[in-house]
């Protein structure tokens, strides 16, 4: 029986991120996406000019219409959210969708729900985030199964200052990774962590086990946009193709840095993404399909 999530962010209509490459990296995972999109705009934030429709009456109105049809998504995954009330109304929504029916034996079971609290990179946040948006997010994200904050996202959801790469130490990460679980997210995995200027990776913490788990890979020395939609959409699908937490952010984390060779290997490349396009056979041979 295919897995079935519902991802729930803005569609940036050029520009590679959000829904424009979640759609196609989980569907190409064989995994059913549908989509809630929260706004539409027509490109990412980071590019001058960018139109924003919001999406935010829709969301109920949606919902009502599949609780009638009875759909149930194995995971429920979300990503840039714009404001307050979106917030408010993607918890009611999890709320109703809290499990999914095993068509097979009729069984409920807990639908997976996995945070991607998108607002910042580089100690700042995004244009239109604002530090009360960064305290409700830390709220929004207590009932996660995962969440996958950068360094950005994670000092915002902890009230705390910036730490630059280069500046904190392992045993720092393991406090911010601890105090994040301290939320509620029952595992939080903080992204672009690095400790050696060659390197870059994540590092996890598991509430229940008490566990951290680190992977690192070799570092290319440029930035990419939308690499984190990338590594996230890339863990979900690999989630519902039933490889463990730690693979499946280690399956994101090898396609990511791939997608980054491929946008370098062309000089054509645009740079308001990258080619994941060209990566995702190395992704679905990787996964075993
Ligand atoms: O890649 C994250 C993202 C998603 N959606 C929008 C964005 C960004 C980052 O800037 O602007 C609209």
């Amino acid at each position: 029986m295919m897995k079935r999530i519902v991802t729930i962010q803005d569609i940036s209509c050029v520009g590679k991120c959000s829904l424009t490459v979640a759609l196609p990296i989980i569907s190409a995972m064989g995994v059913e996406a549908a989509v809630l999109p929260t706004a539409v705009l027509s490109t990412h934030t980071a590019i001058p000019g960018f139109t924003f429709r919001d999406l935010t009456a829709e969301i109920r109105p949606i919902s009502e219409h599949w609780k009638q049809e009875r759909y149930t998504f194995d995971a429920i995954y979300t990503g840039y959210l714009g404001s307050f009330e979106q917030l408010e109304l993607v918890t009611e929504f999890m709320d109703e969708f809290q499990t999914v029916r095993d068509e097979a034996t009729g069984k409920e079971r807990p639908t997976c729900v996995f945070i991607d609290p998108v607002m910042g990179d580089f100690g700042r946040l995004y244009s239109g985030f604002t530090p009360e948006f960064a305290r409700e997010m830390s709220r929004f994200c207590a009932r996660a199964d995962v969440i996958v904050p950068n360094m950005t996202e994670a000092c915002w959801l902890l009230g705390m200052e910036y730490l630059p790469e280069g500046t904190y130490t392992e045993n720092q990460v393991r406090d911010i990774l601890r105090r994040l679980c301290d939320l509620g997210p029952k595992n939080t995995v903080l992204t672009g962590t690095s400790f050696q200027e060659d390197r870059v990776g994540f590092m996890g913490f598991c509430a229940e086990t008490e566990t951290f788990f680190t992977y690192m890979t070799e570092r290319i020395p440029h930035s990419f946009h939308g690499t984190g939609d990338i590594f996230a959409s890339a863990t979900v699908g690999a989630l519902m193709n039933d490889f463990s937490l730690c693979e499946s952010l280690s399956i994101a984390a090898d396609f990511t840095l791939e997608c980054i060779r491929e946008s370098l290997k062309d000089s054509t490349a645009r740079n308001y993404g990258v080619n994941f396009e060209s990566a995702v056979p190395y992704l679905i041979h990787r996964i075993g399909k």
